[in-house]
Formats: C-alpha cells, sequence, structure tokens
C-alpha cells in the first residue's frame, strides 16, 4: 500500500480544515475555529493501481498557533498552498517558503470559488458546493505525480 506525507498549509481562514473535514466526512463546516498547531487524519482512496492513503498533516495557519512550525515538514512527500481567490498568488508567503524546501514539490489550491471558478493553472474548488471527486482533484495531481503513473484514476 502507497502512503504519501501532505502538508496542508496557508493563512488562517482560507478554509484548510473545512476542506479536510468536507473530504473525510462529506460535511461542510460552517464555522472556523483556528487549528493548534497541526492536526492529522488519514485520506483513504481507492484506485486502480489499489489503495493509496495521503496522510494530511492540516496546519495552523495563525502564526501563534503554529507551534513547531518548519518541523511538520520533516518527511513530507508534497505539500498543498490554500489561498482564497482574493488573495494574490505568492502574496502570503507561504508558496515562497515552499521552494526552499527539499520535497516533491507543492502545488496551490484556490478555495471558496463559490459562484465561479477562474480559469487558470491553479485547482479552484469550493468547500463549500463541491462534491468529493472535485474536492480530491489536487490529490488526483499528487497521486500521478508520486507514484509516477500517469494512468492513475481514483474508483470513487
Ligand atoms: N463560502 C465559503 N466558505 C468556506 C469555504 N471553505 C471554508 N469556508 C469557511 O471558511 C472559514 C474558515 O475555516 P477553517 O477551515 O477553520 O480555516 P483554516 O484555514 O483551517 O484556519 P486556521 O486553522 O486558523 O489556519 C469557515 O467559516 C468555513 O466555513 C468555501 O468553499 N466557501
Ligand atoms: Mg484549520
Amino acid at each position: 500500500m502507497n502512503a504519501f506525507k501532505i502538508v496542508i498549509c496557508g493563512e488562517s481562514g482560507v478554509g484548510k480544515t473545512a476542506y479536510v473535514r468536507k473530504l473525510l466526512t462529506g460535511e461542510f463546516e460552517r464555522t472556523h475555529v483556528s487549528t493548534l498547531g497541526v492536526e492529522v487524519h488519514p485520506l483513504v482512496v481507492k484506485t486502480n493501481i489499489g489503495t493509496l492513503v495521503f496522510a494530511l498533516w492540516d496546519l495552523a495557519g495563525r502564526a501563534e498557533f503554529r507551534g513547531m512550525g518548519d518541523m511538520y515538514f520533516t518527511g513530507a512527500d508534497a505539500a498543498i498552498v490554500v489561498r482564497t481567490e482574493d488573495m494574490e498568488r505568492g502574496n502570503c508567503g507561504w508558496e515562497g517558503g515552499m521552494r526552499e524546501r527539499k520535497f516533491g514539490g507543492y502545488i496551490t489550491v484556490v478555495n471558496k470559488c463559490d459562484a465561479n471558478k477562474p480559469r487558470g493553472e491553479e485547482i479552484y474548488i469550493s468547500t463549500r458546493n463541491d462534491g468529493k471527486r472535485e474536492l480530491l482533484a489536487p490529490f488526483l495531481v499528487l497521486g500521478r505525480k508520486l507514484t509516477g503513473r500517469e494512468d492513475l484514476v481514483f474508483l470513487e
């Protein structure tokens, strides 16, 4: 079984925890309770090449709650930087910080695209409105990269 550590980071309030929760439970969390340090949850996905487990490390966005900070990236296979549509690419420092880290790389997910999804190179989601298939799109991209299997598909 393939398992990967994926760090989910970005500014406070962009919806990292809501995104993880909806992926895992299908429920949309309306309230924002700042994550303290990190919350780790496995996301198990059945695929055409067997079961993949993504260990999701959902980090605190608020500086005062970042706990052990950079140490959470130790051993990560990849990261997802979450931002929202009104934040410009790279304006928050998370993506810049990513380039210095030595791992499989990162992708950016733009959350809270509730009304419209712009066209562009990033992955646009609405945690509130999207179903599981759309919310899994970033993991399909990462899964293909990390397994080296371009033919990877999710069976759900
Ligand atoms: N409209 C809308 N609201 C969303 C969406 N995704 C998340 N939210 C809301 O955004 C708020 C932020 O929630 P969290 O997921 O706790 O934010 P976070 O990024 O984990 O914040 P920290 O843990 O402090 O870093 C919550 O009130 C969510 O309901 C979305 O796609 N659309
Ligand atoms: Mg959170």
